[in-house]
């Protein structure tokens, strides 16, 4: 409005004074009567300040504008939530945590110990039988799923589906793209981070070797409050931390979306597991994944529930979350 205000302006003035245009001879009007003791060329020299210090002004404003748009892109409110923001280079927080200086992941020491792995509750696959004891030595685990904040920085890009927020999981990775985010990682890093294995990350969800049907409870009725699953989600991924979390403090490891884990896909590998430390079979066809996702019944969010895909799978429910040997 004030640039159509302007011009109309330049329009008006340049019409009542040609000579601003070309030098011609201006002549008397009604607006010179009105200003008897200014001649000609010195009321046109004013207007023409008039001119040059309106489009300053102007000028001004764009820039304060533009400045303007700068720093509300960059204030607080349009910027991710805290989580997701630059965080100090501080390895250790408290004992037992952890965080990656680079990335801001965070993770929580997983004490080890020995548990039954598998369907201890009667209601899973046939891959999830026999029950077997486990045991696995202490190892980090990631507080949450890996978000798109965290992806972007490592990999530079986001494929994801659902992009409401940059605490949203990361989803649309293979098992091959969470191999080279590792990698990348690692690379910078000097560290050895990794993909947990299905025994660690079975020992994990179930609060630490507990018999716990879901990550953090065994109460059905209670699923809303621990994990985005078909009955919550709103058919989307939602940003991580948001449920309660499991007894070690893990989120989401229950639902939102499926975790790709280190091991091989073997239906049978639980009538031949080692008993310690297992890290599934030598090859196979496919990987396995856990926890299910905000697509999937409360009975594929379950902490024994397995499914597998092959290592280049991609789809908007699944997604990873990254471990670290304690030593
Ligand atoms: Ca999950």
């Amino acid at each position: 409005m004030k640039r159509a205000s302007l011009f109309l302006s330049c329009l008006l003035i340049l019409n009542i004074f040609p000579s601003l245009s070309n030098g011609k001879e201006v002549p008397k009007t009604a607006v010179w009567d009105l200003a008897p003791r200014k001649t000609p060329e010195g009321h046109a020299q004013e207007q023409t300040s008039f001119l040059v210090s309106e489009i300053t002004k102007l000028k001004k404003y764009e820039v304060y504008s533009q400045e303007n748009v700068r720093t509300l892109a960059e204030s607080p409110a349009t910027q991710a939530p805290a989580k997701a923001q630059p965080l100090a280079p501080v390895a250790r927080t408290t004992p037992g945590e952890y965080r990656d200086s680079a990335t801001g992941m965070e993770f929580l020491l997983v004490k080890g110990g020995c548990y039954q792995m598998g369907d201890t509750f009667g209601d899973g696959g046939d891959d999830e039988k026999p029950v077997h004891e486990v045991c696995v030595k202490d190892f980090y685990l990631g507080k949450y799923e890996v978000t798109q904040e965290q992806w972007k920085r490592v990999m530079g890009g986001n494929p994801s589906d659902f992009k409401e927020s940059d605490e949203n999981p990361m989803e649309m990775v293979s098992w091959d793209d969470a191999q080279e985010f590792v990698r990348r990682l690692n690379q910078t890093s000097g560290r050895n981070y990794r993909l947990p294995t299905e025994a660690e990350w079975e020992y994990a969800a179930r609060s630490g070797g507990r018999k716990e049907k879901w990550a953090g409870t065994n109460n059905e009725s209670e699923l809303r409050e621990n994990a985005w699953f078909s009955g919550n989600s709103g058919w989307k991924t939602q940003r991580v931390g948001q449920k309660r979390p499991n007894g070690l403090g893990l989120y989401d490891m229950s639902g939102n979306v499926w975790e790709w884990v280190s091991d091989w896909y073997d239906k049978d590998y639980y009538r031949n597991s080692p008993k310690n430390e297992p890290t599934g079979p030598s090859s196979g066809q496919f990987k396995v994944l856990r926890g299910g996702s905000w697509h999937h019944r409360p009975g594929h969010v379950r902490a024994a529930s397995r499914i597998r895909f092959v290592p280049s799978k991609r789809d908007n429910f699944i997604g990873f979350r990254v471990g670290l040997s304690s030593r």
